[in-house]
């Protein structure tokens, strides 16, 4: 378990590499902090976070499950798939034919469920299942702190209101494991992401169907509240900022990245926009990331927060419950903007 919302923190900013991803800093005092979580979701809808309070211990267990998981044989790994929606799974990512260059496992954070699952996936299941079930419970810990950041930076009454959409037991949140191997350029070597700059990438493959082959997941945004994400030390994340820029999110293995999702979207009534990102193939190493996906139970209603919602600035979207907007993204490609069909015209 991650202790509970420390009562002391501030925040500082600062540029990543001059490519201007925010970092908040968590272990500092809290005046400015829940200030500049709402402008990183504002302007970017994507953030590093350092000093959080995640044990070190608790990710590298996860760490060493994945890898251990990933290391077995093509049959091994089938015998935990396939996903649909869970298990294991290996190039195709959801049921409409979008493909990616990664293999990875889909869990549902629900305890039992990932008891039952760790047997097809574990030598030592009791071992699997302790590592995703501490994981999950510290990422769901770090994800409520920053809702409720977000709360309070948003003058929200109930300071609660965001986090205990996901506190919930019944709270439909995904853990996520991907695995993306190494793959070689076949000629173009544009695509060599190491060496361009951020503007270099603006104009390249903005969409799924590219003919290269190094997209390691497609663009898209996650449907979720917030995402908690982090990798090993190999790049290839990349997200794109309001006007169309693609950058990359340089890895840091022993800090989290934490993405606004749609759902978010729609409780700020559209003051938050989820962050459309993707994932690139390493030429040399395998990249390995984990993913918190932070939802609510499937039955809850998702509609904008009343703060949110003015009569200069009415609600932007139709009612709909977590389980109808799951339906329309699995309906639909990933790349697509799903929000548009709750749209109010
Ligand atoms: C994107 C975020 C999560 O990885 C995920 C993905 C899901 C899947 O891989 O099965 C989806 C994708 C994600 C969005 C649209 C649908 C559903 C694939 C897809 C085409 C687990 C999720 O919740 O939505």
């Amino acid at each position: 378990m991650v202790a509970p919302c420390p009562t002391s923190m501030m925040v500082r900013t600062k540029k990543t590499k001059g490519m201007g991803i925010p970092t908040i800093d968590l272990s500092l005092e809290r005046s400015k902090l829940s200030e500049l979580v709402v402008k990183a979701c504002e302007e970017y809808g994507f953030f590093k976070v350092v000093n959080h309070s995640v044990p070190k211990e608790v990710i590298s267990r996860l760490e060493e499950e994945g890898t251990e998981f990933f290391s077995k044989t093509s049959s091994e790994k089938s015998q935990a798939g396939p996903a649909n929606p869970f298990g294991y799974g290996c190039r195709n990512i959801g049921p409409n034919g979008d493909m990616g260059h990664l293999e990875y496992l889909l869990l549902h954070t629900n305890p039992l469920s990932i008891s039952e699952r760790s047997k097809t996936i574990a030598n030592d299941p009791t071992k699997f299942s302790c590592a995703v079930n501490d994981y999950i419970e510290a990422a769901k810990g770090l994800t409520c702190e920053i809702l409720d950041l977000v709360a309070e930076g948003l003058w929200v009454q109930d300071k609660f209101s965001l986090s205990n959409l996901i506190r919930d037991v019944h709270s439909d949140s995904l853990l996520r494991i991907n695995q993306y191997p190494p793959v070689a350029l076949k000629g173009n070597k544009n695509w060599d992401t190491s060496k361009l700059e951020a503007h270099q990438l603006q104009n390249q493959n903005n969409n799924n169907n590219n003919n290269n082959n190094n997209i390691g997941f497609g663009e898209h945004s996650d449907p979720q509240i917030l995402t908690i994400m982090r990798s090993n030390n190999v790049d290839g994340l990349q997200i794109s900022t309001h006007d169309g820029l693609w950058i990359p999110v340089p890895p840091d293995p022993n800090e989290f990245f934490v993405m606004v999702g749609d759902a978010l979207q729609v409780l700020t009534n559209g003051r938050f926009v989820s962050v459309r990102h993707r994932v690139l193939t390493n030429t040399t190493k395998a990249r390995m990331s984990m993913m918190y996906f932070a939802a609510p139970p499937l039955n809850w209603w998702i509609t904008p927060l009343p703060k949110m919602v003015t009569p200069h600035n009415p609600s932007q979207y139709k009612p709909f419950t977590w389980a109808q907007y799951k339906q329309a993204a699995y309906s639909l490609r990933l790349g697509d903007t799903r929000l548009d069909l709750f749209k109010i015209q």
